[in-house]
């Protein structure tokens, strides 16, 4: 079905990256469809970066950003596309086609991929640098020998020569900051995803498979309006918890044993990463429930400390020195904090780091670290605080009643202006909340 009319937003994401490039064209190619076997495709997703400045769901496409020549200023934008094509479009669906482009989708000029060759010199003529990520997609040949040709024009042109850089550095920039539109779609992932982890502590029973719950979160994501999962969903009953990326999903649950949940719905292109640990049976046994309440509790802290001027390094620093304060009451680690902070001895327990950004991508585009040091928080950035408690199966040193707990617990944050917003606070964490769901 053919949209009627494409929200503004897109166009003004490509103004807010154009304009402080104003002699820059960027090249950004659209993720192609990618075989799985013989004639099958996997399901189409749009590249976030590509998606993000044009809303365009089409494989095969390619946004040009190219500066006006008439001096007037701003940028052309222009998409090559599949053409319309009623044989095809009866076997694999509509298309926008090059009209689309224009009346949809707001390009100031739109033609058939097919004439991207002929057109990228001229193209490139129009700026004095070029934004193309190199490695990605298959398109090097065909830029890099558009490249040649406008090189070995440059002496007789007059024109600048092009050094090229990497678009995903002013698109993550942008992205990085969270408008309106993209907040209200990021809390409604959040609360899909949230009601799919409450679910999945209402309905897991000793004796099931992992992935059957992994199969009821799937359904409620989609259920609820999610188009697709935002990563592979992890799903993991006891030891296999302490595995940071199990992905077998295929093991029995245990009563006495724990099961890790880590799955987020995409809900219009955003995705929510929420992780839960709780009981196969209805309580936490005492070891479990101290590791428990260690992880929850430090995890609080980390989100107490977000507001802006606050940076991610810091809040992790201090999640790790209350988790080895922690560690060390448990008697689970021995010897001085400070030793066991600088040697990175609590590693042992907590391998991982705290944070990432989210959005788009589970792990976001955006630096972490600008001018050489860690970015301050800001109103609009959204990440995860995510501290976790594994015992290796290894780790023989670690008392057995602590043995086969992996425990991560997983919020989605904002950065408001008075400090920050938990999209995913209706996932239950609290452990007597819990328990009265297993119960
Ligand atoms: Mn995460």
């Amino acid at each position: 079905m053919l949209l009627s009319q494409i929200s503004p937003f897109f166009k003004s994401r490509r103004e807010n990256l154009t304009k402080s490039h104003p002699d820059a064209v960027f090249l950004i190619p659209s993720n192609p469809d990618y075989v799985r076997n013989n004639d099958v495709h996997f399901p189409f997703r749009q590249e976030s970066g590509f998606f993000y400045l044009t809303g365009l769901e089409e494989a095969e496409s390619f946004l040009v950003l190219a500066p006006r020549r008439s001096g007037a200023g701003g940028h052309r934008t222009i998409l090559f596309v599949a053409p319309r094509d009623p044989d095809k479009e009866m076997w694999e669906g509509e298309r926008y086609g090059v009209e689309g482009a224009i009346g949809i989708f707001g390009a100031d000029e739109a033609y058939p991929i097919s004439e991207l060759d002929k057109k990228l010199p001229e193209l490139l003529a129009s700026g004095e640098r070029v934004f193309y990520r190199i490695g990605q997609m298959g398109y090097d040949q065909r830029i890099l020998a558009a490249l040649e040709s406008h090189r070995r024009s440059q002496g007789r042109s007059g024109r600048s020569l092009l050094s090229v850089e990497d678009p995903n550095a002013p698109i993550g920039e942008l992205r990085l900051f969270k408008g309106a539109e993209e907040i209200e779609i990021m809390r409604k992932s959040c609360q899909i995803s949230a009601k799919a982890h409450r679910a999945a502590m209402q309905e897991t029973r000793p004796g099931m498979k992992e992935y059957e719950i992994e199969a009821l979160v799937d359904f409620i994501f989609r259920k609820e309006g999610c188009q697709r999962l935002g990563y592979g969903s992890i799903v993991a009953g006891g030891k296999n918890a302490t595995c940071l990326h199990y992905r077998a999903n295929n093991d029995i649950l245990k009563e006495g044993e724990l099961l890790l949940i880590d799955a987020g719905g995409e809900y219009q292109y955003y995705s929510a990463d929420i992780t839960r640990t709780f009981p196969i049976g209805r309580k936490f046994t005492t070891a479990q429930a101290k590791a428990y309440d260690l992880v929850l509790r430090v995890q609080k802290e980390g989100i107490a400390m977000t507001r802006p001027g606050a940076k991610l390094p810091d809040i992790h620093k201090h999640v790790c020195e209350v988790m080895v304060d922690g560690l060390l009451s448990l008697g689970l680690l021995n010897g001085k904090a400070e030793e066991i902070i600088k040697k990175g001895e609590y590693r042992r327990f907590y391998p991982h780091n705290t944070s990432h950004w989210l959005g788009m991508d589970v792990h976001d585009a955006g630096l972490y670290i600008k001018n050489g040091e860690p970015r301050l928080l800001e109103p609009g950035m959204v990440f995860t605080i995510e501290p976790g408690f594994y015992v290796q199966p290894s780790d023989h040193q670690t008392p057995s009643e602590y043995q086969n707990i992996g425990i991560r617990i997983e919020d989605d944050i904002l950065v408001t202006s008075k400090g920050c917003e938990n999209f995913t606070q209706d996932a239950p964490k609290e452990r007597s909340e819990i328990e009265a769901l297993r119960g």
